[in-house]
This record gives structure tokens, sequence and C-alpha cells, in this order.
């Protein structure tokens, strides 16, 4: 498999998920200042909405959408419990994680990150603090969204969580959020994805 990915985006969700799963996978690296891709090509060649991730599957076909390529991850390895199986309660309650930070989150971000305007990146700096601080009430003391067991909804809120000093949010203001942000940052896999993007900060 192989994942087309940008540097700390949102890739980095699906970069995290198949290190959980201990998958074998390449990376190729779209570089957005650039808009150019790693080997040549460009990304609408790759995937016509122009945006990663882009899973492609050993038989050459291509998976798009953060929240359906976590899943897919998931489900190729189920012993790593990174998903609960399909059609069980505990699976929609994990779709309704995904389908939150997809859309409650990640994609508020947009007018932060896309030169918008004060008013609306005001807007959003506001809509994103009730959302942290829904969040930060439903995680309790549980370290992970899903109770006890570490998921790909994990991998997912981490990714949207570790914008937030770019998008100039403080995300002190949620200690318990800080908190769940370090957590997941200490594992293993998260390190070797952060290592491999260049997010590693050293000296
Ligand atoms: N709906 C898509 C959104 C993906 C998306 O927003 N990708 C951004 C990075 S977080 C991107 O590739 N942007 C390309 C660009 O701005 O050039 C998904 O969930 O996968």
């Amino acid at each position: 498999m192989k994942l087309y990915y940008a540097q700390a985006t949102c890739s980095f969700a699906p970069h995290v998920a198949l290190r959980e799963a201990g998958l074998p996978f390449t990376l190729v690296r779209y570089d957005m200042a650039a808009r150019t891709l790693e080997g040549g090509g460009s990304l609408e060649g790759i995937n016509e909405k122009g945006y990663v991730p882009v899973l492609e599957l050993d038989d050459g076909q291509r998976l798009t959408e953060v929240a359906v390529i976590l899943q897919y991850v998931a489900d190729l390895r189920p012993e790593a419990r990174l998903a609960p199986p399909a059609g069980t309660m505990e699976r929609y309650r994990l779709q309704e994680w995904l389908n939150f930070v997809a859309t409650e989150i990640h994609k508020i971000y947009w007018p932060l990150f896309h030169d918008g305007s004060d008013a609306e990146k005001a807007g959003a700096r506001a809509a994103l603090g009730r959302r942290f601080g829904w969040v930060e009430r439903r995680l309790g003391v549980g370290p992970f969204l899903m109770g006890e067991t570490f998921t790909v909804a994990d991998c997912y809120l981490l990714t949207v969580l570790n914008w937030t000093r770019a998008a100039g949010i403080d995300l002190a203001t949620w200690p318990g959020l800080v908190d769940y942000r370090k957590r997941l940052s200490e594992r293993p896999a998260v390190r070797a994805a952060r290592e491999t993007e260049g997010l590693v900060r050293r000296g």
C-alpha cells in the first residue's frame, strides 16, 4: 500500500493508523507549498479532488477521505483493535466520532489556514473552542475517545489538535486535551510518524 500525504496535515491520521496496525506501506510526499508530488506528476492526477490523503492499494485502487481510509486500515488488522467490528453499536459510536472530527473540527479550521477574513477567523476559533470544550468533557478521565481502547478516532483527533498553535488557539485552555495530546504523542507509532514527516525538532 502507498499513502500519499502532506506534512502535518490530515494525512497524519492514516499515517499513524498504518503504523499502529503494523501494516507495510510506503509514503509519497505532496509538498503543499510548492504543489509538487514526490517522484513527479500532479496530485490531481492521483486524486481528482486535489487533496491528500490518498491510500493506494496493492491492486491500484485508490481510497480517499480520512474517515474512510482510517476504517479501511483498521479493518485490515482487526487484532490491533483500532476499530470495533462492523455492524456493532460500538462501530457506530466510532463513526460518530470520526464524522464529528471531520465535519465539526477538521473543516472548521478552513478560514484559519486559507486567508479567511478576521470575522471568519474569530468565528472559527470560537466554534473550535466550543467543540474542544465538549470533547474535553466527553473524554473525562478516560484515556481515549472510545474509553480504554485506542482507536482510529484518536488518530484523527490527535491530528487536528496538533494544528491549534498554528491556528492561534491556546490548547492550554483545555488541560484535559493537553494531557490527551501528550499521552498520544508518546505512542511509538505517533513518534515514528512525526519523525518520518520531519516534525521532530532537533537540538
Ligand atoms: N474531505 C477530505 C479533506 C482532505 C483535506 O482537506 N486535505 C488537505 C490537507 S488537511 C489537502 O490535501 N489540501 C491540499 C491543498 O490545500 O493543496 C478528507 O477527509 O480526506
